[in-house]
């Protein structure tokens, strides 16, 4: 065991707890105390509650972001052939614009608007008078000069408190234009988080998009890949080793993708999905009106990567392609496990903490456990108690006026399009061999006990546990990089990469390896000292104290 190891064992996860809750006001630290666990998994994968998805108090200084980031960044931003026009202040546009790393390759004459930034740049009169007007000549506009095959409207705040109608605009448009145009009520404020937004546009994309187009991509074993949205090129070594091995990615949602393919998306065998926490909405639906079923899959290190492989040559049955998939992961292999074992001796007993959007806090650990580092501490910005404890708590968890604020569709099967996958004597052999669908057991069950989950992280407790436990690297965004580093503590961008990757599959795993093994031999940040830091100049006390 290593030094920094064993210093996190030491930790009494319980004491660093009540440090992190002691500074708060006694409201404050009862709600904060619900979001933060200690880990203890019981039989059966049972673990404690963890209260998530609820409002933060204001003032906290959350990692979080909004619901039109969720909605217009996460879920749409990826495609490359929809106009998607933030009807709202220029802001909102503008930072929104670029800044996820989601990587598109657009064939010889394609179309990737992803370059562009469209807003309607309201101003003040349009906040007193109304924006619709100017909303209709904006969609107009970007029709003209672009011809795109679909245009997207995304609601920013003040859209819905002036009570602009951006589904009226929508149908408008869509009849005078001959084109898709669909609007998305995503306003910054709909949702506690992001999270909301996946879900309005998860509605939106399966009600406006989904089962348009009858012709999918052809193959033998058709997919769709739920929730990949492409970061430093995920999604493209994704597709390297899918090919490989013979199967067919009719739709990715939505790395690299484009309109046809949310379009055609009705028509593959399988879904599998990547990030749950974003995507879950649109695969729940998609089984319900055409008989997709779905499974839960982690391509986020080189041994999870041939597990979900194997699980979906399961999925089909087929003796060759679950050949080629053991003879695909024999030839990836090597390559990984050469790396693995120059970067051992560095990563070996090595402490990580991750602190991360709605899946990958989790999806990481799996990285980090190939090289035999440990996470002492995890938690998600935005995700759900599913994410953290399981599907399995799906009925136990309580609606709140929050979520009760977004749209439940209503979806049934649809009469001609619906398509049984699978067969009975299919269906005996997924008994007989166990092979589970819509199966995420979520991420402190996977975790070991006496790990600190926590929910909805903030600056000061993000301070706190890097003081007591003093972490290798530290996991997060660019929000909290400087923080930490000025901390003497190295953090490893996971949403952005760094500029790096990409991470995912056998490829990604090498890259990550090479770059944690960089990052946690570094002494860099623990020789960079503040001047406060050797010379403190001011004390502060809290108002309350
Ligand atoms: Fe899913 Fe994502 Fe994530 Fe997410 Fe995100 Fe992201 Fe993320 Mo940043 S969709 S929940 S809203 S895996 S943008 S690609 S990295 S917070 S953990």
């Amino acid at each position: 065991m290593s030094n920094k190891e064993e210093l996190a064992l030491k930790v009494d996860p319980e004491k660093a707890k009540q440090d992190m809750l002691a500074k708060y006001p006694p409201k404050v630290a009862r709600k904060r105390s619900k979001q933060i666990v200690v880990n203890e998994v019981a039989e059966e994968g049972l673990v404690p509650e963890v209260s998530s998805n609820v409002r933060t108090i204001p003032g906290i200084i959350t990692m979080r972001g909004c619901t039109y980031a969720g909605c217009k960044g996460v879920i749409l931003g990826p495609t490359r052939d929809i106009v998607n026009i933030t009807h709202g202040p220029i802001g909102c546009g503008f930072y929104s614009w670029l800044t996820r790393r989601n990587q598109t390759a657009t064939p010889e004459g394609g179309e990737n608007f992803m370059t562009y930034c469209f807003s309607t740049d309201m101003q003040e009169s349009d906040i007193v008078f109304g924006g619709e007007k100017k909303l209709r000549a904006a969609v107009k506009e970007a029709y003209e000069i672009f011809h795109p095959k679909a245009i997207a409207i995304f609601s920013t705040c003040p859209v819905g408190l002036i009570g602009d109608d951006v589904h009226a605009v929508a149908r408008d448009m869509k009849e005078e234009l001959g084109i898709n145009v669909f609007g998305f009520s995503c306003e910054g404020y709909k949702g506690v988080s992001q999270s909301a937004g996946h879900h309005i546009a998860n509605n939106q994309v399966f009600k406006h998009v989904v089962g348009q187009k009858d012709e999918g991509k052809k193959g033998k074993y058709v997919i769709n890949m739920l929730g990949e949205y492409n970061i430093g090129g995920d999604a493209f070594e994704i597709d390297r080793f899918m090919e490989k091995c013979g199967i067919t990615i009719n739709a990715t949602f939505s790395g690299n993708s484009t309109y046809d393919q949310f379009a055609s998306a009705h028509t593959a065998d399988l879904n599998c999905i990547m990030c749950h926490r974003s995507i879950n909405y649109v695969a729940e639906m998609m089984e319900v009106k055409y008989g997709i079923p779905w499974i839960k899959v982690n391509f986020i290190g080189a041994k999870s990567s041939a597990k979900s492989l194997r699980k979906i040559a399961q999925y089909f049955g087929d003796k060759a392609l679950m050949e080629r998939v053991e003879e695909v992961i024999k030839e990836e292999m090597p390559a990984v496990e050469q790396v693995l074992e120059e970067v051992l001796p560095v990563t070996r007993g090595k402490t990580a903490m991750l602190f991360v959007g709605g899946s990958r806090a989790h999806h990481y650990q799996d990285l980090f456990a190939e090289m035999e580092m440990k996470t002492i501490s995890a938690g998600y910005e935005f995700a759900h108690r599913d994410d953290y404890e399981g599907r399995k708590v799906l009925p136990s968890i309580k609606v709140d006026a929050d979520s009760r604020n977004i749209e439940e569709l209503v979806v049934e099967a649809d009469p001609v399009k619906y398509r049984k996958r699978y067969s009975e004597a299919d269906e005996k052999r997924f008994a007989e061999t166990g092979f589970k669908f819509k199966d995420y057991e979520g991420m402190m069950p996977e975790m070991s006990n006496k790990t600190l989950i926590i929910d909805d992280l903030n600056q000061y407790e993000a301070d706190r546990l890097i003081e007591l436990y003093k972490p290798d690297v530290f996991c997060a965004g660019i929000k909290e990089k400087y923080s930490v580093q000025k901390m003497g503590i190295p953090l490893k961008q996971l949403h952005s990469y760094d500029y790096g990757g990409p991470y995912a599959g056998f490829k990604g795993a090498v890259n990550f390896y090479r770059d944690i093994s960089r990052m946690v031999q570094t002494k860099i940040w623990s020789k960079v000292k503040a001047p406060w830091q050797k010379k403190p100049e001011l004390a502060a006390t809290y108002a309350w104290e």
